[in-house]
């Protein structure tokens, strides 16, 4: 893409961040991917508003995120729910290995106020096929982005998250 101007290779950026996030939801490649798009690097670390980007989904049975380090501070987390029924999406802050958070036999996820476990927010569940976003601040610490509707957890989903 080639731009003349200082004035319009700004105007450029914000179209191509809006673009490369809505790209980025259908495919986690994306526009980022290609090292001859100079404003590429930006727009896929940065939301609009400057804090740090997370593009993410969730279907049965995973949760995968186009990074799983950003640094301390705000982030916004924009999830496509991929999958065939609703999921929910929890950062949670502990230091439990990835998808090591004790289950609960009997309601088959884990305890939300359980030791060792924070969950700082979510999005609640949400409908298939459709992407929520949820800005947050966050401190340094290990991480688990995950869903934890009944057997969703034990199931497979959730990643390894690191705020430095
Ligand atoms: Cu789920």
């Amino acid at each position: 893409m080639r731009v003349d101007s200082d004035r319009s290779r700004g105007n450029m950026k914000v179209l191509v961040r809006v673009t490369c996030a809505a790209a980025l939801v259908m495919s986690f490649a994306g526009c980022a991917e290609d090292p001859n798009d100079t404003m590429s690097a930006t727009s896929s670390e940065t939301a609009a508003d400057g804090s740090s980007l997370v593009i993410a989904s969730v279907q049965e049975w995973k949760v995968i995120a186009n990074r799983n380090t950003v640094p301390a501070g705000p982030t916004t987390f924009l999830v496509s729910n991929m999958g065939t029924i609703k999921h929910e999406f929890l950062v949670t802050k502990t230091d439990f290995a990835d998808g090591k958070i004790p289950i609960e036999p009997k309601t088959n996820r884990f305890s939300e106020e359980g030791e060792g476990i924070e969950v700082v927010n979510e999005i609640p569940e949400w409908e298939q096929k459709t992407t929520e976003s949820l800005t947050l601040t966050l401190l340094p610490g290990n991480y688990e982005l995950l869903c934890n509707i009944e057997a969703h957890y034990a199931n497979g989903m959730h990643t390894a998250f690191t705020v430095k």
